[in-house]
Order: structure tokens, then sequence, then C-alpha cells
């Protein structure tokens, strides 16, 4: 086998594991229940010792952070659409929108959904008020985008910066800033996720139906 993917359901290695059944490469998963605490375990800090998921383990080595794990299998598997080549006229912009998503987006739904476990709970109101802004920020960003018309967030070609937005459109779904409430995100999201491989991708998690 070639790569083995530690996943929780819905988590930030959704969007690892759906390019991992883009690219149609041999890979294994096993299940680290969040819910249950199972990034705690012992086992599993020894491959992860942030007692994060995603875990992904290449020829026997484990590496984390799923943005990292992205570039990775693409520059592994070169030719695979799924990010402009190097050279491409599109490069320079897709850099700064997945760092934009790395760095701007993903930070802001942490605080969200661990404003009260990561940091001290009285103040975490204040931090998911924050969090709030700046996730809907992105989202005015992402709509305007997406006004010219264009399929996906970089034009015509779907690729790792889609996969990304849309695990994170998703995590958005019961926070007052969900991403369904933006009319071209909406159209957006329908279109991507009736790709086959997201449905294949929701299957293997045990995911449902989104949006609804
Ligand atoms: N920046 C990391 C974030 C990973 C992360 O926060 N994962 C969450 C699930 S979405 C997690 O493992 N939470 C369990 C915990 O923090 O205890 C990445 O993109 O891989």
């Amino acid at each position: 086998m070639l790569y083995t993917l530690f996943y929780s359901p819905g988590a930030a290695s959704m969007a690892v594991h759906w390019m991992l059944i883009e690219l149609e490469v041999p890979f294994e998963t096993v299940l680290v229940d969040i819910d249950q605490s199972q990034q705690r375990n012992p086992d599993y800090l020894r491959l992860n010792p942030s007692g994060r998921v995603p875990t992904l383990v290449i020829d026997g080595a484990p590496y984390g952070e799923s943005v990292a794990l992205m570039l990775l299998l693409a520059e592994r598997h070169p030719g695979s659409g799924l990010v402009p080549e190097p050279n491409s006229p599109k490069r320079a912009e897709w850099l700064q929108l997945t760092l934009y998503i790395a760095n701007t987006l993903m930070p802001a739904m942490r605080d969200w959904l661990y404003a009260a476990k990561d940091g001290n709970p009285d103040g975490a109101a204040a931090v998911k008020a924050l969090a709030q802004k700046r996730i809907s920020l992105v989202w005015d960003d992402f709509e305007a985008r997406l006004e010219d018309g264009r399929p996906y967030l970089m034009g015509n070609t779907f690729g790792v910066v889609d996969m990304l937005a849309i695990m994170l459109m998703r995590w958005s779904r019961n926070m007052p800033c969900n991403a369904i409430e933006w009319p071209r995100l909406r159209a957006y999201i329908d279109q991507v996720c009736a790709r086959s491989s997201f449905g294949d991708l929701c299957d293997r998690e045990g995911l449902p139906a989104w949006p609804a």
C-alpha cells in the first residue's frame, strides 16, 4: 500500500482523503475518531505529537498538516492537473490563494470551533465573534472571485484549492457564517459537490448529505 491516511470523518483529513481518491492512487485509511478522543491515544501521538488529524504515512514515515500533505501529493503525482504546474501563468495566483486558505481561513475556523477548548472558555465568545468576522470576509472574497461565472476558484480547472474550500465551507454549516448563504458560493458548492469523487468520499467517511 502506497499511502496510509489517519482520518476522522469530516475533519481536516477530508480534503487529503478526497485528493487521494481524485489521484486514483492506492491507499488505506485508519479511523481516528476525534469524537472519542482517539487522537490522544499514545499510539497515535507517536505518529502525530500534536494529536491532530490528518496524518499521512508515506513510505513508512508519518507527516501532518492537510495543506502540506496535498502539496506533497501534487509533487509526487505530477501531471494530476490538480495544481497549476510550476511556470504556469496561474501559479502565482494559486500560491496566493492556497496560502490565504491555509493562513487566514483555516486558523479562523480552528478559533471558532475550538475557542473554549484551546483557550479560556470565559473569552470564547469574543474569539468566536472575531473568527466569524474573518470567515465571513473570506466568503465575501470567494463570492467576488466567482462573480465572472467561473466554475472553480481558480477558473475552469478543479483542484486542490477547491477540495480545501469545500471542506472548510462544509465546516461552516453550523456557524452563523454558513457559506451556503452566499449565493454564488451556494451554486459553487452544489456544482463541485456533484462530482462523483465527492460522493465517493462522503460514502467512505459515512458523512450525511451536504448541502441539504
Ligand atoms: N492545520 C491542521 C489542523 C488540524 C486540526 O485542527 N485537526 C482537527 C480536526 S479538524 C483535530 O485534529 N482536532 C482534534 C484536537 O485538536 O484535539 C491541518 O490542516 O492539518
